[in-house]
């Protein structure tokens, strides 16, 4: 009898663990659209780690530097505040840790990956990708 409760136990232990690891992606790739007929499009990639998310944008379309931030809201409902700054995007590659957010929280929300025309430019937004799975 003892037996058998420790079996059913040590099943529901790992489903449990299980479910866990479904509820927080440790991996999202997200696609990042144009805006304003920009041209400047690609992809961005998050990957979870013990200090925090990795998150890497590959942008085609333009060589100069491009401030890049996680900003709270959606593509075209953004909230003109940066929540996380990201490395400039420059030929077309921005990579930053943010530490101390997991990939479960960010999609807790709603963020985006926003990114400016320009050092200059700030408020012409030529590309976006929402964050979610
Ligand atoms: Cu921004």
């Amino acid at each position: 009898m003892k037996r058998t409760f420790t079996f059913v136990a040590t099943a529901l232990l790992a489903l449990s663990l299980a479910g866990a690891a479904i509820a927080a992606p440790t991996h999202l790739h997200i696609a990042i659209a144009a805006l304003n007929h920009s041209g400047e499009h690609g992809s961005a990639s998050l990957v979870q780690t013990k200090a925090g998310v990795l998150v890497t944008v590959h942008l085609m379309g333009n060589k100069a530097a491009q401030p890049t931030h996680i900003h709270a809201g959606t593509c075209g409902h953004i909230n003109a505040a940066p929540e996380w700054p990201l490395h400039n995007t420059v030929n077309g590659v921005s990579t930053t840790l943010v530490g101390g957010v997991t990939i479960a929280q960010m999609l807790a929300s709603h963020y985006a990956i926003n990114i400016h025309k320009s050092l200059m430019d700030l408020k012409d937004y030529v590309a976006c990708g929402n964050i979610k799975s």
